[in-house]
Protein backbone atom coordinates (compact mmCIF):
# COMPACT_ATOMS: atom_id res chain seq x y z
CA UNK A 1 0.00 0.00 0.00
CA UNK A 2 1.24 3.71 -0.71
CA UNK A 3 2.15 5.87 2.19
CA UNK A 4 0.17 8.79 1.59
CA UNK A 5 1.12 12.15 3.48
CA UNK A 6 -1.13 15.22 2.97
CA UNK A 7 -1.33 14.45 -0.53
CA UNK A 8 2.46 13.23 -0.94
CA UNK A 9 2.79 9.60 -1.85
CA UNK A 10 5.76 7.79 -1.43
CA UNK A 11 5.32 5.85 -4.40
CA UNK A 12 5.05 2.16 -3.02
CA UNK A 13 8.65 2.34 -2.59
CA UNK A 14 9.43 -0.62 -0.25
CA UNK A 15 12.25 -3.10 -1.38
CA UNK A 16 14.79 -2.67 -4.67
CA UNK A 17 16.98 -5.36 -6.44
CA UNK A 18 19.23 -4.82 -9.20
CA UNK A 19 16.94 -6.71 -11.66
CA UNK A 20 14.71 -4.02 -11.19
CA UNK A 21 16.95 -2.04 -13.21
CA UNK A 22 17.92 -2.86 -17.33
CA UNK A 23 21.44 -4.61 -17.57
CA UNK A 24 23.42 -2.07 -19.25
CA UNK A 25 21.97 0.84 -16.44
CA UNK A 26 25.52 2.01 -14.97
CA UNK A 27 25.76 2.07 -11.20
CA UNK A 28 28.86 3.83 -9.84
CA UNK A 29 30.36 5.94 -7.08
CA UNK A 30 31.37 9.75 -7.14
CA UNK A 31 34.43 11.58 -5.75
CA UNK A 32 36.00 14.46 -6.31
CA UNK A 33 39.72 15.62 -7.16
CA UNK A 34 39.92 18.26 -4.52
CA UNK A 35 38.20 16.27 -1.94
CA UNK A 36 40.21 13.23 -1.57
CA UNK A 37 43.46 12.95 -3.99
CA UNK A 38 45.82 15.31 -1.58
CA UNK A 39 49.01 15.88 -2.84
CA UNK A 40 48.94 19.65 -3.48
CA UNK A 41 52.68 20.47 -4.12
CA UNK A 42 53.01 16.91 -5.78
CA UNK A 43 53.45 16.14 -9.86
CA UNK A 44 53.51 19.75 -10.85
CA UNK A 45 50.41 21.06 -9.77
CA UNK A 46 49.46 24.19 -9.65
CA UNK A 47 47.30 26.15 -6.96
CA UNK A 48 43.54 25.75 -7.43
CA UNK A 49 41.30 28.40 -5.81
CA UNK A 50 39.57 25.85 -3.50
CA UNK A 51 44.02 25.57 -2.08
CA UNK A 52 43.59 29.05 -1.61
CA UNK A 53 40.46 29.27 0.30
CA UNK A 54 40.82 26.84 2.87
CA UNK A 55 44.21 28.24 3.31
CA UNK A 56 41.95 30.89 5.10
CA UNK A 57 40.98 29.44 8.41
CA UNK A 58 37.75 31.52 9.27
CA UNK A 59 36.72 29.75 5.48
CA UNK A 60 36.67 25.83 6.96
CA UNK A 61 34.94 25.33 9.88
CA UNK A 62 37.37 22.83 11.44
CA UNK A 63 39.81 25.03 10.24
CA UNK A 64 41.56 22.14 7.57
CA UNK A 65 42.33 22.39 3.88
CA UNK A 66 42.65 19.56 1.25
CA UNK A 67 46.22 19.33 1.01
CA UNK A 68 46.33 15.89 2.01
CA UNK A 69 42.89 15.36 2.30
CA UNK A 70 42.22 11.17 1.57
CA UNK A 71 45.46 11.39 0.15
CA UNK A 72 43.75 9.14 -2.89
CA UNK A 73 46.94 10.89 -5.32
CA UNK A 74 48.80 7.80 -3.61
CA UNK A 75 46.33 5.50 -3.20
CA UNK A 76 44.37 5.09 -6.12
CA UNK A 77 44.94 1.80 -6.61
CA UNK A 78 43.74 0.37 -3.37
CA UNK A 79 40.46 2.94 -3.54
CA UNK A 80 39.84 1.47 -7.41
CA UNK A 81 40.33 -1.88 -6.49
CA UNK A 82 37.70 -1.93 -3.51
CA UNK A 83 35.56 -0.26 -5.57
CA UNK A 84 35.62 -3.14 -8.24
CA UNK A 85 35.52 -5.54 -5.16
CA UNK A 86 32.30 -4.32 -4.26
CA UNK A 87 30.80 -4.74 -7.76
CA UNK A 88 30.62 -1.36 -9.11
CA UNK A 89 30.72 -0.97 -12.72
CA UNK A 90 31.71 2.92 -12.88
CA UNK A 91 33.78 5.62 -11.02
CA UNK A 92 32.49 9.29 -11.62
CA UNK A 93 35.90 11.27 -10.84
CA UNK A 94 37.24 14.39 -11.56
CA UNK A 95 40.05 16.01 -13.09
CA UNK A 96 42.34 18.76 -11.19
CA UNK A 97 42.13 21.71 -13.95
CA UNK A 98 45.79 22.65 -12.32
CA UNK A 99 47.23 19.02 -12.65
CA UNK A 100 46.76 19.31 -16.49
CA UNK A 101 47.71 23.50 -16.80
CA UNK A 102 48.99 24.32 -13.65
CA UNK A 103 48.45 28.02 -14.16
CA UNK A 104 45.40 27.94 -16.84
CA UNK A 105 46.67 29.29 -19.45
CA UNK A 106 46.37 26.13 -21.54
CA UNK A 107 50.18 26.90 -23.38
CA UNK A 108 52.35 24.09 -20.93
CA UNK A 109 50.72 20.91 -19.95
CA UNK A 110 51.86 19.42 -16.91
CA UNK A 111 53.15 15.36 -18.42
CA UNK A 112 53.30 14.35 -14.46
CA UNK A 113 49.48 15.25 -14.17
CA UNK A 114 48.35 13.72 -17.78
CA UNK A 115 50.46 10.58 -16.46
CA UNK A 116 48.60 10.61 -13.35
CA UNK A 117 45.41 10.44 -14.58
CA UNK A 118 46.30 8.03 -17.68
CA UNK A 119 47.44 5.51 -14.70
CA UNK A 120 44.15 5.86 -13.30
CA UNK A 121 41.69 5.39 -16.25
CA UNK A 122 44.18 2.67 -17.00
CA UNK A 123 43.80 0.68 -13.71
CA UNK A 124 40.37 1.62 -13.50
CA UNK A 125 39.54 0.23 -16.89
CA UNK A 126 41.81 -2.85 -16.16
CA UNK A 127 39.69 -3.46 -13.16
CA UNK A 128 36.22 -2.93 -15.27
CA UNK A 129 35.14 0.49 -14.43
CA UNK A 130 33.88 2.21 -16.40
CA UNK A 131 35.28 5.89 -16.27
CA UNK A 132 32.72 8.95 -15.81
CA UNK A 133 35.25 11.96 -16.05
CA UNK A 134 34.70 15.24 -14.63
CA UNK A 135 36.00 18.29 -16.03
CA UNK A 136 35.38 21.23 -13.66
CA UNK A 137 34.19 20.12 -9.84
CA UNK A 138 35.21 23.59 -8.31
CA UNK A 139 38.85 23.81 -7.91
CA UNK A 140 39.91 26.59 -10.75
CA UNK A 141 43.46 27.27 -11.30
CA UNK A 142 44.35 29.95 -9.30
CA UNK A 143 45.98 31.76 -11.41
CA UNK A 144 42.56 32.47 -13.69
CA UNK A 145 41.42 33.60 -10.69
CA UNK A 146 43.78 36.34 -9.76
CA UNK A 147 44.99 37.16 -13.54
CA UNK A 148 41.44 37.39 -15.49
CA UNK A 149 38.67 37.28 -12.72
CA UNK A 150 37.94 33.40 -12.80
CA UNK A 151 34.47 32.97 -13.88
CA UNK A 152 33.49 36.44 -13.99
CA UNK A 153 36.01 36.74 -17.08
CA UNK A 154 34.35 36.54 -20.74
CA UNK A 155 38.02 35.03 -21.11
CA UNK A 156 37.13 32.40 -19.19
CA UNK A 157 35.20 30.14 -21.91
CA UNK A 158 38.18 30.64 -23.79
CA UNK A 159 40.82 29.05 -21.56
CA UNK A 160 38.45 26.04 -20.30
CA UNK A 161 38.24 25.03 -24.29
CA UNK A 162 41.92 24.24 -23.76
CA UNK A 163 41.92 22.16 -21.45
CA UNK A 164 38.77 20.10 -21.89
CA UNK A 165 40.24 19.73 -25.57
CA UNK A 166 44.10 18.85 -23.62
CA UNK A 167 42.14 16.35 -21.68
CA UNK A 168 39.40 14.83 -24.59
CA UNK A 169 43.27 14.26 -26.74
CA UNK A 170 45.12 12.73 -23.58
CA UNK A 171 41.97 10.26 -22.28
CA UNK A 172 39.20 10.24 -25.09
CA UNK A 173 40.30 7.58 -26.60
CA UNK A 174 39.01 5.36 -22.84
CA UNK A 175 36.80 7.96 -21.76
CA UNK A 176 33.67 7.87 -23.39
CA UNK A 177 31.31 9.82 -20.41
CA UNK A 178 32.42 13.10 -20.22
CA UNK A 179 30.91 15.75 -17.66
CA UNK A 180 31.95 19.63 -18.11
CA UNK A 181 31.04 21.35 -15.02
CA UNK A 182 29.80 20.16 -11.37
CA UNK A 183 26.96 22.48 -10.09
CA UNK A 184 27.72 25.21 -11.70
CA UNK A 185 24.69 27.17 -9.49
CA UNK A 186 26.97 25.95 -6.16
CA UNK A 187 29.76 28.13 -8.17
CA UNK A 188 27.56 30.84 -8.85
CA UNK A 189 25.42 31.13 -5.89
CA UNK A 190 28.29 30.25 -2.47
CA UNK A 191 31.34 30.82 -4.65
CA UNK A 192 30.67 34.26 -5.97
CA UNK A 193 27.44 35.48 -4.39
CA UNK A 194 27.29 34.10 -0.63
CA UNK A 195 31.16 33.81 -1.01
CA UNK A 196 30.70 30.91 1.46
CA UNK A 197 33.09 28.64 -1.29
CA UNK A 198 36.20 29.25 -3.33
CA UNK A 199 36.69 32.23 -4.45
CA UNK A 200 34.20 33.93 -1.56
CA UNK A 201 34.37 36.47 -4.36
CA UNK A 202 31.67 39.20 -3.26
CA UNK A 203 32.20 42.35 -4.30
CA UNK A 204 29.00 42.67 -6.82
CA UNK A 205 27.31 39.84 -4.79
CA UNK A 206 24.25 40.95 -6.40
CA UNK A 207 25.37 40.46 -10.22
CA UNK A 208 28.42 38.18 -10.05
CA UNK A 209 26.53 35.17 -9.53
CA UNK A 210 24.35 35.55 -12.85
CA UNK A 211 27.43 36.79 -14.52
CA UNK A 212 29.26 33.50 -13.54
CA UNK A 213 26.90 31.61 -14.28
CA UNK A 214 26.89 33.07 -18.15
CA UNK A 215 30.09 32.80 -18.52
CA UNK A 216 29.93 28.62 -16.94
CA UNK A 217 27.62 28.47 -19.80
CA UNK A 218 29.68 29.56 -22.60
CA UNK A 219 32.79 27.19 -21.07
CA UNK A 220 30.37 24.39 -21.39
CA UNK A 221 29.30 24.99 -24.76
CA UNK A 222 32.73 25.58 -26.02
CA UNK A 223 34.16 22.50 -24.74
CA UNK A 224 30.71 20.36 -26.15
CA UNK A 225 31.80 22.12 -29.51
CA UNK A 226 35.34 21.10 -29.50
CA UNK A 227 34.05 17.40 -28.48
CA UNK A 228 31.94 17.25 -31.45
CA UNK A 229 34.03 19.13 -34.31
CA UNK A 230 37.25 16.92 -33.49
CA UNK A 231 37.02 14.07 -31.19
CA UNK A 232 33.37 12.88 -31.80
CA UNK A 233 33.43 10.94 -34.93
CA UNK A 234 36.73 9.00 -33.83
CA UNK A 235 36.05 8.69 -29.62
CA UNK A 236 32.41 8.12 -29.74
CA UNK A 237 31.88 9.53 -26.71
CA UNK A 238 29.20 11.63 -24.87
CA UNK A 239 29.24 15.09 -23.04
CA UNK A 240 27.21 16.22 -20.39
CA UNK A 241 26.48 19.25 -17.87
CA UNK A 242 25.67 18.34 -14.01
CA UNK A 243 22.73 20.26 -12.29
CA UNK A 244 21.78 20.00 -8.56
CA UNK A 245 18.51 20.10 -8.13
CA UNK A 246 16.33 19.72 -4.78
CA UNK A 247 12.40 18.59 -5.05
CA UNK A 248 10.33 21.58 -4.59
CA UNK A 249 7.23 20.43 -3.43
CA UNK A 250 4.30 23.11 -3.26
CA UNK A 251 3.82 24.21 0.30
CA UNK A 252 -0.26 23.93 -0.61
CA UNK A 253 -2.27 24.09 -3.68
CA UNK A 254 -2.62 27.86 -3.24
CA UNK A 255 -1.82 29.00 -6.69
CA UNK A 256 0.84 31.27 -5.44
CA UNK A 257 2.89 28.86 -3.60
CA UNK A 258 2.05 26.50 -7.17
CA UNK A 259 3.57 29.12 -9.06
CA UNK A 260 6.25 29.71 -6.59
CA UNK A 261 7.52 26.34 -6.61
CA UNK A 262 7.79 26.77 -11.00
CA UNK A 263 9.54 29.53 -10.26
CA UNK A 264 12.08 27.91 -7.76
CA UNK A 265 12.73 25.34 -10.81
CA UNK A 266 13.40 27.83 -13.45
CA UNK A 267 15.87 29.49 -10.68
CA UNK A 268 17.78 26.64 -10.01
CA UNK A 269 17.48 23.72 -13.06
CA UNK A 270 16.11 26.39 -15.92
CA UNK A 271 18.69 28.78 -15.30
CA UNK A 272 21.23 26.06 -16.84
CA UNK A 273 18.95 23.78 -18.98
CA UNK A 274 16.76 26.53 -20.52
CA UNK A 275 19.51 28.21 -22.46
CA UNK A 276 20.92 24.29 -23.72
CA UNK A 277 16.99 23.32 -24.27
CA UNK A 278 15.24 26.20 -25.36
CA UNK A 279 18.04 28.60 -25.92
CA UNK A 280 17.64 31.38 -23.17
CA UNK A 281 17.38 31.96 -19.88
CA UNK A 282 13.63 31.02 -18.19
CA UNK A 283 10.76 34.26 -18.87
CA UNK A 284 10.47 34.50 -14.97
CA UNK A 285 14.20 34.81 -14.66
CA UNK A 286 14.32 37.57 -17.46
CA UNK A 287 11.45 39.09 -16.04
CA UNK A 288 12.67 39.46 -12.65
CA UNK A 289 16.30 40.27 -13.03
CA UNK A 290 16.32 42.37 -16.28
CA UNK A 291 19.49 43.88 -17.47
CA UNK A 292 21.13 41.89 -14.69
CA UNK A 293 20.75 38.67 -16.27
CA UNK A 294 23.39 38.90 -19.48
CA UNK A 295 22.15 38.25 -22.95
CA UNK A 296 23.26 35.65 -25.64
CA UNK A 297 24.53 36.38 -29.28
CA UNK A 298 22.95 34.56 -31.87
CA UNK A 299 26.44 32.44 -31.69
CA UNK A 300 26.36 31.57 -28.60
CA UNK A 301 22.57 30.35 -28.66
CA UNK A 302 23.67 28.52 -31.62
CA UNK A 303 26.73 27.27 -29.16
CA UNK A 304 24.75 25.65 -26.48
CA UNK A 305 21.50 24.61 -28.65
CA UNK A 306 21.42 20.78 -27.34
CA UNK A 307 24.76 20.69 -25.89
CA UNK A 308 23.80 17.74 -23.59
CA UNK A 309 24.23 13.93 -24.70
CA UNK A 310 22.98 13.39 -20.92
CA UNK A 311 21.85 15.48 -18.32
CA UNK A 312 23.39 14.49 -15.07
CA UNK A 313 21.64 15.57 -11.78
CA UNK A 314 23.17 15.50 -8.40
CA UNK A 315 20.12 14.86 -5.92
CA UNK A 316 20.14 14.85 -2.05
CA UNK A 317 17.05 16.13 -0.85
CA UNK A 318 13.67 18.15 -0.92
CA UNK A 319 11.70 21.17 0.38
CA UNK A 320 8.32 22.43 0.50
CA UNK A 321 7.96 25.93 -0.92
CA UNK A 322 5.93 28.79 -0.36
CA UNK A 323 5.36 31.56 -1.66
CA UNK A 324 6.13 34.31 0.48
CA UNK A 325 6.17 38.55 -0.86
CA UNK A 326 9.93 39.98 -0.36
CA UNK A 327 11.29 43.47 -1.67
CA UNK A 328 11.98 42.05 -5.17
CA UNK A 329 15.61 42.96 -4.98
CA UNK A 330 17.74 41.24 -7.43
CA UNK A 331 19.17 39.40 -4.84
CA UNK A 332 19.27 35.58 -6.25
CA UNK A 333 17.07 34.63 -3.60
CA UNK A 334 14.51 37.66 -2.49
CA UNK A 335 14.06 37.70 -6.05
CA UNK A 336 12.32 34.48 -6.38
CA UNK A 337 10.07 35.02 -3.21
CA UNK A 338 9.68 31.71 -2.17
CA UNK A 339 10.41 30.21 1.00
CA UNK A 340 11.71 27.13 1.55
CA UNK A 341 10.08 24.78 4.44
CA UNK A 342 11.25 21.59 6.09
CA UNK A 343 7.38 20.38 7.37
CA UNK A 344 4.55 19.59 5.90
CA UNK A 345 1.70 21.97 6.76
CA UNK A 346 0.65 19.14 9.34
CA UNK A 347 3.66 20.27 10.95
CA UNK A 348 5.69 16.67 10.59
CA UNK A 349 9.13 16.64 9.20
CA UNK A 350 9.69 16.18 5.44
CA UNK A 351 11.84 13.44 6.61
CA UNK A 352 14.71 12.65 8.80
CA UNK A 353 17.46 14.57 9.04
CA UNK A 354 20.78 13.44 7.63
CA UNK A 355 24.12 15.35 9.27
CA UNK A 356 23.86 18.32 7.06
CA UNK A 357 21.52 20.78 8.04
CA UNK A 358 20.20 21.20 4.39
CA UNK A 359 19.80 17.02 4.18
CA UNK A 360 16.55 15.65 4.56
CA UNK A 361 15.69 12.29 3.78
CA UNK A 362 13.07 12.04 0.93
CA UNK A 363 13.18 9.41 -1.34
CA UNK A 364 9.82 10.14 -2.89
CA UNK A 365 11.36 13.58 -4.20
CA UNK A 366 14.12 11.89 -6.19
CA UNK A 367 11.47 10.13 -7.98
CA UNK A 368 9.55 13.56 -8.59
CA UNK A 369 12.66 15.32 -9.62
CA UNK A 370 13.58 12.90 -12.77
CA UNK A 371 10.33 12.63 -13.94
CA UNK A 372 10.11 16.71 -13.80
CA UNK A 373 13.48 16.89 -15.49
CA UNK A 374 12.43 14.52 -18.16
CA UNK A 375 9.01 16.12 -18.64
CA UNK A 376 10.33 19.20 -18.79
CA UNK A 377 12.87 18.68 -20.94
CA UNK A 378 11.39 16.12 -23.56
CA UNK A 379 13.01 13.18 -22.05
CA UNK A 380 16.67 13.41 -22.41
CA UNK A 381 19.23 10.74 -20.77
CA UNK A 382 19.91 11.15 -17.48
CA UNK A 383 22.26 9.89 -15.19
CA UNK A 384 22.01 10.41 -11.38
CA UNK A 385 25.70 11.70 -10.85
CA UNK A 386 25.22 12.40 -7.14
CA UNK A 387 23.42 10.69 -4.33
CA UNK A 388 23.82 10.04 -0.94
CA UNK A 389 23.58 11.25 2.91
CA UNK A 390 26.16 12.16 5.36
CA UNK A 391 26.86 11.62 9.28
CA UNK A 392 28.58 14.01 12.12
CA UNK A 393 32.18 13.28 12.34
CA UNK A 394 31.94 14.15 16.17
CA UNK A 395 29.06 11.54 16.76
CA UNK A 396 30.89 8.85 15.13
CA UNK A 397 34.10 9.92 17.23
CA UNK A 398 32.40 8.75 20.19
CA UNK A 399 31.93 5.01 19.00
CA UNK A 400 34.43 2.45 18.28
CA UNK A 401 35.64 1.58 15.32
CA UNK A 402 33.22 -1.48 14.35
CA UNK A 403 30.26 0.78 15.56
CA UNK A 404 30.90 3.43 13.18
CA UNK A 405 31.11 1.43 10.25
CA UNK A 406 27.51 0.24 11.32
CA UNK A 407 25.83 3.09 9.25
CA UNK A 408 21.96 1.63 8.86
CA UNK A 409 20.86 4.81 7.85
CA UNK A 410 22.91 5.38 5.10
CA UNK A 411 21.25 1.96 4.02
CA UNK A 412 17.74 2.83 4.21
CA UNK A 413 18.68 6.13 2.45
CA UNK A 414 19.96 4.24 -0.79
CA UNK A 415 17.32 1.61 -0.75
CA UNK A 416 15.00 4.14 -1.03
CA UNK A 417 16.37 6.54 -3.54
CA UNK A 418 17.21 3.41 -5.87
CA UNK A 419 14.25 2.22 -5.55
CA UNK A 420 12.95 5.77 -6.45
CA UNK A 421 15.19 5.79 -9.10
CA UNK A 422 13.35 2.65 -10.60
CA UNK A 423 10.20 3.70 -10.18
CA UNK A 424 10.94 6.51 -12.61
CA UNK A 425 12.52 4.66 -14.82
CA UNK A 426 8.80 2.63 -15.29
CA UNK A 427 7.16 5.98 -15.09
CA UNK A 428 9.17 6.56 -18.55
CA UNK A 429 12.65 8.65 -17.20
CA UNK A 430 15.31 7.66 -19.43
CA UNK A 431 17.45 7.16 -16.63
CA UNK A 432 20.39 5.35 -17.57
CA UNK A 433 23.12 5.34 -14.59
CA UNK A 434 23.37 6.13 -11.01
CA UNK A 435 26.24 7.02 -9.02
CA UNK A 436 26.81 7.15 -4.90
CA UNK A 437 28.24 10.14 -3.35
CA UNK A 438 30.92 9.50 -1.98
CA UNK A 439 33.18 6.61 -2.46
CA UNK A 440 34.78 7.83 0.45
CA UNK A 441 34.50 9.99 3.58
CA UNK A 442 36.27 13.34 2.45
CA UNK A 443 36.60 17.30 2.78
CA UNK A 444 33.38 18.03 2.71
CA UNK A 445 33.98 21.57 1.46
CA UNK A 446 33.43 24.31 4.07
CA UNK A 447 32.45 21.92 6.41
CA UNK A 448 36.07 20.28 6.22
CA UNK A 449 35.95 16.58 7.68
CA UNK A 450 33.52 17.19 9.97
CA UNK A 451 30.57 15.44 7.89
CA UNK A 452 31.37 11.82 6.37
CA UNK A 453 29.20 11.41 3.03
CA UNK A 454 31.47 8.24 1.92
CA UNK A 455 30.59 4.40 1.73
CA UNK A 456 34.02 3.36 2.87
CA UNK A 457 35.06 4.98 6.18
CA UNK A 458 38.11 6.78 6.34
CA UNK A 459 40.38 6.80 9.53
CA UNK A 460 41.63 10.22 9.33
CA UNK A 461 43.54 9.88 12.85
CA UNK A 462 45.18 6.55 11.90
CA UNK A 463 46.88 6.77 8.70
CA UNK A 464 43.96 7.62 6.41
CA UNK A 465 43.09 3.27 6.39
CA UNK A 466 39.94 2.55 4.45
CA UNK A 467 37.00 0.87 5.96
CA UNK A 468 33.75 -0.12 3.83
CA UNK A 469 30.98 0.57 5.96
CA UNK A 470 27.72 -1.54 5.86
CA UNK A 471 26.26 0.58 2.84
CA UNK A 472 29.44 -0.55 1.10
CA UNK A 473 28.60 -4.24 1.78
CA UNK A 474 25.17 -3.59 0.89
CA UNK A 475 25.60 -2.09 -1.99
CA UNK A 476 27.48 -5.03 -2.92
CA UNK A 477 24.97 -7.82 -1.98
CA UNK A 478 22.55 -5.16 -4.10
CA UNK A 479 24.95 -5.38 -7.10
CA UNK A 480 25.37 -9.10 -7.07
CA UNK A 481 22.03 -9.66 -7.02
CA UNK A 482 22.35 -11.64 -3.67
CA UNK A 483 20.09 -11.57 -0.70
CA UNK A 484 20.29 -8.74 1.27
CA UNK A 485 21.85 -9.00 4.84
CA UNK A 486 20.51 -6.01 6.05
C1 LIG B 1 27.41 18.27 -3.91
O1 LIG B 1 26.78 19.51 -3.83
C2 LIG B 1 28.83 18.42 -4.41
O2 LIG B 1 28.90 18.19 -5.81
C3 LIG B 1 29.81 17.51 -3.69
O3 LIG B 1 31.10 17.89 -4.02
C4 LIG B 1 29.52 17.55 -2.21
O4 LIG B 1 30.47 16.86 -1.47
C5 LIG B 1 28.16 16.97 -2.00
O5 LIG B 1 27.20 17.72 -2.67
C6 LIG B 1 27.69 16.95 -0.54
O6 LIG B 1 27.47 18.23 -0.07
O7 LIG B 1 23.49 25.15 3.59
O8 LIG B 1 24.54 27.20 2.90
O9 LIG B 1 25.88 25.44 3.88
C7 LIG B 1 25.44 19.47 -3.40
C8 LIG B 1 24.89 20.84 -3.24
C9 LIG B 1 25.81 22.67 -2.05
C10 LIG B 1 24.12 21.29 -1.09
C11 LIG B 1 26.03 23.34 -0.72
C12 LIG B 1 24.39 21.90 0.23
C13 LIG B 1 25.15 23.74 1.46
C14 LIG B 1 24.99 25.21 1.47
N1 LIG B 1 25.27 21.35 -1.94
N2 LIG B 1 24.86 23.24 0.11
S1 LIG B 1 24.69 25.80 3.08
Amino acid sequence: MENVRNGVSDGGIKDVSRSDFPNDFVFGVATSAYQIEGARREGGKGDSIWDVFSENKDNIVDKSTGDVAVDHYHRYKEDIELMAKLGFGAYRFSISWARIFPDGLGTKINEEGVTFYNNLINFMLEKGLQPFATLYHWDLPYNLHTTIGGWLSDKIADYFALYAEACFANFGDRVKHWITINEPLQTSVNGYGAGIFAPGKCTDAIKDPFLAAHHQLLAHAAAYKVYKEKFKATQAGEVGLVVDCEWAEAFSDKPDDVIATARRFDFHVGWYLDPIFFGDYPETMRKRLGDHLPNFSERDRENLRNSVDFVGLNHYTSRFISHVETPREIHFYQVQEMKRNEIYPSGEAIGDRAASEWLFIVPWGLRKTLNHISKQYNHPKIYVTENGMDEEDSELEKLELHERLNDTKRVGYFKGYIAAVAQAIKDGADVRGYFAWSFLDNFEWAQGYTKRFGLVYVDYKNGLTRHPKASAIWFSHFLKGEGSVY
